[in-house]
């Protein structure tokens, strides 16, 4: 048994029932193999088992009343998993599948993706198992709330910055950062994700999804090929699917099909954004409401069977494992050529290897939606700095950052032998400074 088989079996060992968890460590730790041998001082430091072991868990109570009076109890998370390179940095999760599983596969991931923005700043995530859909403002402001009493006491600006992810976006930071603000007494970069009248960085909204189309764009570019006609497949309708849409739209592609998590739509014609828009960001209905205002686009029930429309590249941009090997066959049989994921992990161990076996350009999560969370880092460096940067500054240093982290993980693959492989490139890339960090703090 090798050191990195050594560390997968005693993660899985140490942390039974986490089954994301042990995905998200078995991608990594495998890729990291030619890393640990080059370096054999890692594993007398003890290096991957503190790298997988998060260095604080919290986790809480959140009691709060519904309109009708009636007392509800969720469960609470923060994991701080790394602060070797910079403060804790992640989202926070706001759905009902939410469990410390996913909230630390998320952390383990949010390291390595966090160092790949060649920005300062450490890897953490949370959320709660709370379910924002059907509640009201007053609802969602006093979960809020509730939540943020609690967890004000272990973030800071240099401590801990959460951010949004599923289920937590403009509205839901608001009421967090207004009750962060009552508790404190202070109005510092705490959250990422602000509005633009109270300290928020002008792109963060559209940050995620058009990295992921400039890094995508990146990959066409290097390829001699670009978005200009080509027929897109993204799936989610949510902030990140929905500004992927935007970009890939203005770069000149077609996207025919989106979903949400009762079904998707498709619209051989493009999709009209303003109306997902309108439905989504506005009136926060189902997706299949589209298929009623618009002519000849079709609604089908459940998602899996968007994987079946033909396109040239796949985005998927809802949430873990939506991607299995059986729906990556079929993307693959219909003549898919690029894969980016936009989500956390969408893709499955077994569908990451059916992409990578045909010559599909796969460009893993940690890579591809990395421009979200460094978006947030130019937002807490405009926060420290008290000043604004203007829409086309922020997307000027955001497409940079983008292009710079295609070519570090494409160069981390050549150099460890595995050209095009951009999963290990990506591992390995982000790992680096980490490991390094960590070996120069001493065993801490
Ligand atoms: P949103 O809450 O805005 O949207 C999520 C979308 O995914 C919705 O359309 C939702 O449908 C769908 N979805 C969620 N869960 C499921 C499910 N189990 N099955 C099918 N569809 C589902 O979240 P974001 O757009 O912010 O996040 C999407 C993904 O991107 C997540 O994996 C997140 O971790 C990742 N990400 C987000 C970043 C950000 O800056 N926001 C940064 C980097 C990554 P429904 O409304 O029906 O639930
Ligand atoms: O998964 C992610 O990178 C995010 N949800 C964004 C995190 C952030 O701190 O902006």
């Amino acid at each position: 048994m090798d050191y990195v088989e050594r560390v997968l079996a005693e993660v899985k060992e140490r942390n039974p029932g986490e089954p994301e968890f042990h995905q998200a460590a078995t991608e990594i730790l495998n890729g990291l193999r030619p890393v640990v041998a080059k370096h054999p001082e890692y594993e007398k430091a003890a290096l991957l088992e503190r790298f997988v072991e998060p260095e604080r868990v919290i986790m809480f109570r959140v009691p709060w009343v519904d309109d009708a009076g009636k007392v509800h109890v969720n469960k609470g998370y923060r994991v701080q998993f790394n602060s070797a390179i910079g403060p804790y940095k992640g989202g926070l999760r706001f759905h009902p599948s939410v469990n410390l599983s996913i909230i630390k596969f998320l952390g383990l991931e949010q390291i390595l993706k966090n160092s790949l923005t060649g920005l300062p700043i450490g890897g953490g995530k949370g959320g709660s198992d709370f379910d924002p859909k059907g509640k009201s403002d007053n609802e969602i402001m006093k979960f809020c709330q509730s939540f943020m009493t609690e967890l004000y006491r272990h973030i800071g600006q240099d401590t801990d910055v959460p951010a949004g992810d599923i289920g937590v976006g403009g509205r839901e930071i608001g009421f967090l950062f207004g009750q962060y603000k009552r508790i404190r007494d202070e109005h510092v970069g705490v959250l990422t994700g602000r509005g633009l009248t109270y300290g928020g960085s002008l792109v963060r909204t559209e940050a995620t999804g058009y990295g992921l189309v400039y890094i995508t764009a990146e990959a066409l570019r290097v390829r001699g090929e670009s978005f200009e006609g080509k027929t897109v497949v993204i799936s989610g309708s949510g902030n990140v699917a929905i500004y992927a849409t935007e970009k890939a739209q203005q770069l000149g592609a077609k996207v025919v099909a989106m979903y949400d998590s009762n079904g998707y739509i498709y619209d051989k014609d493009g999709i009209k954004l303003d109306v997902v828009k309108e439905i989504k960001e506005k009136e926060r209905a189902r997706i299949k409401v589209y298929a009623e205002r618009v002519p000849g686009a079709e609604y089908h029930e459940g998602c899996k069977g968007i994987w079946s429309i033909p396109c040239d590249i796949a985005l998927p941009c809802a949430t873990q494992n939506e991607i299995d090997g059986e729906s990556a066959r079929l993307l693959v049989k219909n003549g898919v050529k690029y894969v980016a994921e936009g989500a956390n992990m969408p893709t499955d161990l077994e569908g990451i290897e059916v992409f990578q076996k045909a010559g599909v350009v796969f460009l893993p999560a940690k890579a591809a939606n990395a421009g979200g969370v460094a978006t947030s880092a130019l937002e807490m460096a405009q926060s420290s700095g008290r000043l604004y940067w203007t829409f086309e500054e922020v997307d000027a240093k955001l497409k940079n950052i983008m292009v710079n982290i295609y070519h570090n993980m494409d160069r981390a693959a050549k150099d460890y032998g595995c050209e095009g492989d951009y999963v290990t490139g990506a591992n390995i890339a982000g790992f680096i400074k980490v490991a390094e960090a960590m070996m120069a703090h001493g065993i801490v």
